[in-house]
């Protein structure tokens, strides 16, 4: 029997991931691992993650769209933390035979021009302090098996993050409406599933404010220079080998992963 505590639940996610062993929700065990709890957990994982040699390069939200809080049956969107562990550079496929099960989820990316911190942020205040807007990709890989978890299991598992990818071409904010912007995911060339950035929180912007104000109140800030993931836009699709999945964004361009 294990005897929980936010050092062990952090090392027991760190070994499922460096091991691809999913197992079952850390609340089946220990039910007294509350939100707040569970982000004291996350906060130990990245810790060890730092420790290890890796930079924390970003924030990330989840579960911020209808259709991610549907699909996971949690109606409250979440922060994780992004290191450059996670980051997949222009080419590099998803690594299949790293990951437990991965699925892709297309995202609006900001990159930070000045630092943000709440209370008190609104969507107006947060776009201010972003220098670019990009078309991501990010890779999902829960430690838990077949996704399911409570709200403070995904939080304690920096929310099921495993790699993202970000476009290179950038945008101001202030040179399109982010609540209009449209994208079309496709795997192998069939398109999969539609949304518009309204898709998060209403404009990807109100899901940056979220972040500020929700950080503010563990201590934190998003620094200039991160990167912000705003939370998919739709459903995650699983990838399998030798698939090609793309997001295309109407003003964004196209960002694409292969999985090998
Ligand atoms: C949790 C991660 C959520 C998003 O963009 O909503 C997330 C999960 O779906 O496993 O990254
Ligand atoms: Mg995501």
């Amino acid at each position: 029997m294990t005897n929980w505590d936010i050092d062990t639940a952090a090392e027991v996610l760190l070994a499922a991931e460096a091991e691809r062993r999913d197992r079952g929700p850390i609340t089946d065990e220990w039910p007294e691992l509350d939100l707040e709890t569970a982000y004291r957990v996350q906060k130990r994982l990245i810790e060890k993650k730092v420790a290890a040699g890796e930079h924390v390069i970003g924030v990330k939200l989840g579960l911020t769209s209808r259709a991610k809080q549907e699909r996971m049956g949690i109606d409250s969107p979440l922060t994780a933390v992004l290191t450059d562990g996670y980051a997949l550079a222009a080419d590099e496929p998803i690594p299949l035979d790293k990951l437990i099960h991965p699925r892709v989820e297309p995202e609006i990316v900001f990159v930070m021009g000045k630092r943000l911190a709440g209370p008190g942020i609104t969507a107006a205040t947060a776009l201010d302090a972003v220098e670019s807007v990009h078309a991501g990709l990010e890779v999902i890989d829960s430690r838990y098996i077949d996704f399911k978890f409570t709200l403070p299991d995904v939080v304690a598992d920096n929310a099921s993050s495993s790699r993202f990818v970000v476009a290179g071409k950038a945008l101001s904010p202030r040179d399109l409406d982010l609540a209009l912007e449209a994208c079309v995911l496709s795997v192998n060339g069939t398109v999969v599933d539609t949304a518009t950035g309204a898709a998060v929180q209403g404009h990807p912007a109100e899901a940056l404010a979220l972040a500020a104000n929700a950080l503010a109140s563990r201590g934190e800030a998003i620094e200039a220079g991160q990167i912000v993931l705003t939370g998919g836009l739709t459903d995650a699709v699983f990838a399998h080998a030798g698939d090609q999945i793309t997001a295309e964004f109407s003003n964004l361009g196209s960002v694409v992963v292969t999985a090998a």
